[in-house]
């Protein structure tokens, strides 16, 4: 077979990812008719397709380049790791220096006393570890009916079993159904489903959703409560100041674990190192992935506190693992990203500057005809789309459809800008400058125009 490179044309790669290649998330039939746009390299905050296109990624690949993309110096202890030891695994005793060395590091930075680390190649993985774990630490406590994990509708947790179950996106369940013993609750959208409340009102009565679960299903069967500090997938839902003081307190109460999911808001993405401090919590687990090594590599952990970790370690064998737990290469490389993060205070700048920077932009969006709620917590932030500002309408087409058209808009601008339903997101890599938030916002605001003008001439846009 001949060698396909970037310089392989297009529709040949084309065809052969349409031929070979099944897509996470995609419509192969669909797809194989457009065509996959190829991405052939990166830098900075950039993109280039295998057209000449440079694109602004305003998604950071997938949540997750967060120090940006071209870093060489990853590159370089990447290389180094591999040659020195490309692979040991962290069973029967053993470990090695690269996963020793990020545990310790992951300790230090994180808050309270987690200070435990148990290693995976992925998000959906350390969900998977952290239902085990809280089973296993009930089971340990003599607690043995404590196995329910509560969740929220529309939260992403992964697209393993456990992940997915424990997620709450009606389109996975959909897809084959759910394990036993997880529960939904609601999320805490204001924008679609507060009715007539205001928003602190409505963030209270949605945490309180869990206190009313928790009596219904019976404290003695629930183990924990999961959930993002701020909804990614699910859009950058950002929860009304009231809901996790409540959540909070409800945890306490009962006596449930409370499990928070960083994958994405982990690693300065909220303007703190972890959305935890952002929104208040004290979280029993983190679930961190992603930023933890800007998507260099493939890995993923739970960040486990004193309690947890203690009483699971002297039960004896936790009886759980993965091949590539605290892969040397993939903790050699989280480390080197850690220490750039550090180094560069791009968590301050985050916080301090291109935080508040684009903030100020993007809520200038809000003028525009389309766009309804404008939310932004660091660099995580989301345009709910509306025919009607004032009520909060949904178009009247199926939920998507709006959204996606303004999508396409975004590609033929060169913007990564995704769409969640008709909720437009972005979450650029940290490193973002000044001069790339004036042209983010350019190029979104030139999208949603083009797209408004479409909507309107197709009469899909119906005015108050
Ligand atoms: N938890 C959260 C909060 C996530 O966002 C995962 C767990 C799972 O991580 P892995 O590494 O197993 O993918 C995620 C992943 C999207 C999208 O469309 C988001 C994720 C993954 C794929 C697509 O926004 N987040």
């Amino acid at each position: 077979m001949k060698k396909i490179t970037n310089n392989t044309p297009t529709a040949e790669l084309q065809a052969l990812d349409a031929a070979h290649h099944m897509h996470p998330f995609t419509a192969a039939a669909a797809l194989a008719k457009k065509g996959a746009r190829v991405i052939t390299r990166a830098e900075g905050v950039w993109l280039t397709d295998s057209e000449g296109h440079r694109i602004l990624d305003a998604m950071s690949g997938l949540w997750c380049v967060n120090i940006g993309y071209g870093r060489d110096t990853l590159a370089d202890v990447a290389a180094q790791q591999i040659r020195e030891l490309p692979y040991y695994n962290t069973f029967f005793q053993t470990s090695h220096v690269p996963a020793i060395a990020l545990a310790a590091k992951l300790a230090e930075m994180a808050p309270g006393d987690l200070n435990h680390v148990f290693f995976a190649g992925s998000g959906s993985e350390a969900n998977d570890t952290n239902l085990r774990l809280v089973r296993q630490y009930w089971h340990a406590k003599g607690k043995p009916t404590k196995q329910i994990v509560i969740s929220r509708k529309n939260a992403y947790h992964g697209s393993t079993m456990a992940g997915m179950s424990l997620g709450g996106m009606a389109g996975m369940h959909a897809q084959g159904g759910i394990i036993p013993g997880i529960h939904h609750i609601n999320q805490p959208n204001w924008w679609v489903e507060g009715g007539d409340m205001d928003p602190e009102e409505f963030g209270v009565a949605r945490a309180q959703e869990l206190e009313a679960a928790i009596l219904e299903l019976g404290e003695e069967n629930v183990a924990a409560f999961i959930g993002e500090p701020v909804m990614g997938a699910g859009g950058v839902i950002v929860a009304p100041d009231s809901y996790w003081p409540e959540i909070q307190r409800i945890c306490d109460k009962y006596e449930i674990l409370l499990i928070a999911d960083e994958v994405i808001c982990g690693f300065g993405r909220t303007g703190n190192m972890f959305g935890s401090q952002t929104v208040g919590i004290r979280p029993h687990i983190m679930t961190i992935a992603k930023g933890l090594s800007s998507g260099y590599a493939p890995i993923g952990a739970s960040l486990v506190c004193d309690e947890v970790a203690n009483v699971v370690g002297e039960a004896g064998d936790f009886n759980h693992g993965y091949t590539y737990s605290g892969h040397p290469v993939a903790a050699a490389v989280a480390l080197e990203n850690l220490r750039i993060l550090e180094e560069e205070n791009i968590v301050d700048h985050v916080k301090n500057d291109i935080g508040p920077y684009l903030a100020e932009l993007w809520h200038s969006l809000g003028d525009h005809p389309m766009v309804g709620e404008t939310k932004i917590v660091g660099l995580m932030a989301s345009l709910a789309l509306t025919p009607n500002k004032a009520t909060r309408a949904p178009f009247k087409t199926a939920p998507g459809v709006v959204g996606y058209r303004c999508r396409e808009k975004c590609f033929g601008n060169d913007l990564i800008m995704r769409h969640v339903g008709d909720r437009m997101i972005i979450a650029p890599p940290l490193v973002l400058t000044r001069a790339e938030a004036d042209e983010l916002i350019k190029r979104a605001r030139k999208s949603l125009d083009e797209c408004y003008a479409d909507l309107v001439k197709d009469g899909m846009f119906e005015a108050p």
